[in-house]
């Protein structure tokens, strides 16, 4: 009789090869060594940690993707999607900082900069030197970035660009901003422009108040006839197309990630529930008990293998962004309702930042919400299936 293997029931293991196990295995390392230890003073005192980028860097965890040659590892997507799930097993806002450091700066300059751009910025990206930030979504322009009002006007020589963007990952302690806006020299279409800290109109005022995802800081980005080179232009895209692009890898690394998150909470609810004695024996001997850990077991084990599958076909260049919407919306939806049940199973100690699951399902009320809401990409999906547009 084969044997079962509560943690992995699907030998998730085994369907990894030498390489992805063993960068798997030191981004878990790293993690619980690096990351553990400072997350909980971190995330009460909502204070971010820019040196834990240089660190990431060091552990080769930036823009894993991105070829040696320009810092990264030259990895594959299921690698990337290992990492994702091992920082958010620690927290989601180290899992932000990693992906949009890796998908959502790294990448646009990879696949749409010219080569001054990629030899300028992606070997210091890679290391943690350099911080990144991507700037898409404003006040007024959320789940309908379309709907944006930043603009680069043509001069001289270069662009100015006027408008502001609101709840961006790293903006506050960014070197390097991605900054999508409709350039007039372009029929209004959506460009990318790198910006760098420190150019005369550019601010990153942090969004205070958070109470959730508060171990990585988010701002806005205040762009006041910010004057910038023709060198500041990614050249190799535009429309809406370009920013999707990045977001396709950091929403697939989300459907990995929201896995992590939701098996920590699942061990650390197995776990307590083995200890915690009412009525004469262990809550985990308990029906209801077991039935939520069957539960969680079940939905983790479904949606990991869903995550690679499609970083399998991603690898493959046969991942369709829909496939993406699918994993995302579901792994997030029901890690933070693992994370929910899991706080619930703690009891009164559920709540304390000493049993981390409250810290989860707080992050997870953020995951579910960025990078396309999980109705937006139910539309996405319901779009794909009638052939009918239901956003407006
Ligand atoms: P639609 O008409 O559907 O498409 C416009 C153009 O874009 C192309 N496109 C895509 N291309 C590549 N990949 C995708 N996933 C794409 N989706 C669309 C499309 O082909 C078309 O191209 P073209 O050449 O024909 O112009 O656009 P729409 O305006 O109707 O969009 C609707 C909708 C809802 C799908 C979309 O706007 C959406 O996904 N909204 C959600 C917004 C969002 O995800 N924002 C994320 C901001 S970044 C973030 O949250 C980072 S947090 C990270 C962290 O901290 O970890
Ligand atoms: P809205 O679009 O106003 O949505 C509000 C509600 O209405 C949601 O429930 C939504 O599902 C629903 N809704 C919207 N449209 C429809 C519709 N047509 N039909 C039915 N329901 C609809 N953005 C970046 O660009 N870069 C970043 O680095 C970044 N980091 C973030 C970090 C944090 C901590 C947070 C909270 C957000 C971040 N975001 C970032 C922004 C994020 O992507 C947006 O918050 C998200 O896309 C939703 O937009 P919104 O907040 O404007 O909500």
């Amino acid at each position: 009789l084969a044997s079962f293997d509560w943690e992995d029931p699907f030998l998730l293991k085994d369907q990894l090869d030498e390489d992805e196990r063993m960068l798997s295995e030191a981004a878990h390392v790293f993690a619980q060594e690096k990351l553990l230890p400072r997350v909980t003073a971190a995330y009460a005192e909502e204070r971010v940690q820019p040196e834990i980028f240089a660190e990431m860097g060091e552990a080769g965890l930036l823009g894993a993707t991105i070829s040696e040659d320009l810092g990264g590892l030259g990895a594959n997507y299921v690698t990337y999607g290992l990492i994702a799930r091992e920082v958010e097993r620690v927290d989601s806002g180290y899992r932000s900082m990693m992906s949009v450091q890796s998908s959502l700066v790294m990448y646009p300059i990879d696949a749409y900069g010219s080569d001054a751009q990629r030899q300028k910025y992606l070997p210091k990206l890679a290391s943690g030197e350099w911080i990144g930030c991507f700037g898409l979504t404003e006040p007024d322009a959320g789940s309908d970035p379309a709907g944006m009002k930043t603009r680069a006007t043509k001069v001289d020589g270069g662009y100015v660009l006027n408008g502001s963007k609101m709840w961006i990952s790293n903006s506050p302690i960014a070197d390097v901003f991605v900054v999508w806006a409709k350039s007039d020299a372009h029929d209004g279409k959506i460009r990318g422009f790198v910006l760098e800290k420190g150019m005369k109109g550019l601010s990153a005022p942090k969004i205070e108040g958070k109470l959730s995802l508060r171990a990585s800081v988010t701002g806005e980005i205040v762009m006041e006839g910010v004057e910038v080179g023709e060198d500041a232009l990614l050249p190799g895209v535009q429309g809406l197309k370009g920013p999707f692009g990045c977001l396709n890898r950091a929403r697939y690394g989300i459907g990995w990630g929201s896995m992590g998150a939701a098996e920590d909470c699942w061990h650390r609810a197995r776990s307590y529930g083995l200890d915690r004695k009412q009525f004469g024996k262990p809550l985990a001997q308990t029906q209801l008990f077991q039935k939520k850990l069957a539960d969680m077991q079940t939905e983790i084990t479904l949606g990991l293998q869903a995550a690679l599958r499609v970083g399998r076909l991603m690898d493959q260049g046969k991942a369709a962004p829909e496939m993406i919407s699918l994993i995302k919306r579901n792994n997030c939806g029901k890690a933070l309702d693992i994370a929910r049940h899991a706080r619930d199973m703690h009891g009164g100690n559920g709540i304390s930042q000493e049993f981390h699951v409250i810290r989860h399902a707080a992050n997870l009320e953020t995951v579910n919400t960025y990078e396309g809401t999980h109705d937006v990409h139910a539309l996405i999906l319901g779009r794909a299936q009638t052939g009918l547009q239901a956003f407006f």
